[in-house]
């Protein structure tokens, strides 16, 4: 009977270390914006790339907590393969919903709930997201969620809909269109939700 259990016991703990794997590669990168006027994203680096559930909370408890960051830096989660800058691609024509956040606890909240939302694939439009970044400034932290087309209207409804529930906020959130942002920084939202 005890070697019965026992044998029960060491196949949970092997089942346990069996590493868990995601649906797809995901990549962690890290910035640290530049003095106004300097070239953007001479900082930015490509940190880790893991498909693990293990490797996940390994990244995210260690490292990637938005409040272990000064003011001024950022954090990315991206699939791997698409570079968080307008320049990538699946960019090029996308946009962004944003969020803002005044207290670094919502923003270590907020984060982690939009992690686990992407890395377990609990949008509808999947293939609509690029990634998310996590940005500590001196005002108002901010979170945004980077999506592919951004004139698939219906699409990014959808996704900010969604994207307040998970990161459970009650007040409208924008949705801007990069091509607009390059031309100008105080754009104006497209979408809001
Ligand atoms: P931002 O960080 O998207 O705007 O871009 P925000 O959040 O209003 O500003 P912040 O100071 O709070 O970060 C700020 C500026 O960085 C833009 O106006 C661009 O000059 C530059 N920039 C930002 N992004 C995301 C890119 C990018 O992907 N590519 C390039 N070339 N420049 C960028």
């Amino acid at each position: 009977m005890a070697s019965e259990v026992a044998t029960e016991a060491s196949v949970e703990a092997a089942a346990e270390k069996q590493p868990q794997k995601l649906e797809r590669k995901w990549t962690f990168w890290f910035d640290k914006q530049n003095k106004p006027g300097a070239a953007w994203g001479t900082h930015l680096r490509n940190v880790y790339t893991f498909d693990t559930v293990q490797d996940f909370w390994r990244l995210h408890d260690q490292i990637f907590r938005p409040s272990k960051l000064p003011i001024n830096y950022d954090f990315h989660l991206f699939k791997t393969g698409i570079e968080p800058k307008w320049e990538d691609p699946e960019n090029a024509n996308g946009g962004k919903w944003s969020v803002t956040c005044n207290r670094k606890a919502s923003l270590d909240t907020m984060w982690l709930d939009t992690l686990m939302a992407l890395i377990g694939e609990q949008f509808d439009e999947t293939d609509e997201i690029c990634g998310v970044v996590a940005s500590v400034r001196q005002r108002l932290d901010k979170l945004s969620l980077w999506t592919k087309n951004a004139s698939n209207e219906a699409a990014q409804m959808s996704i900010g809909r969604k994207w307040k529930e998970i990161v459970d906020v009650n007040d409208k959130i924008d949705y801007s269109f990069h091509d607009d942002s390059k031309r100008d920084r105080s754009t104006k939202s497209r979408y809001t939700v």
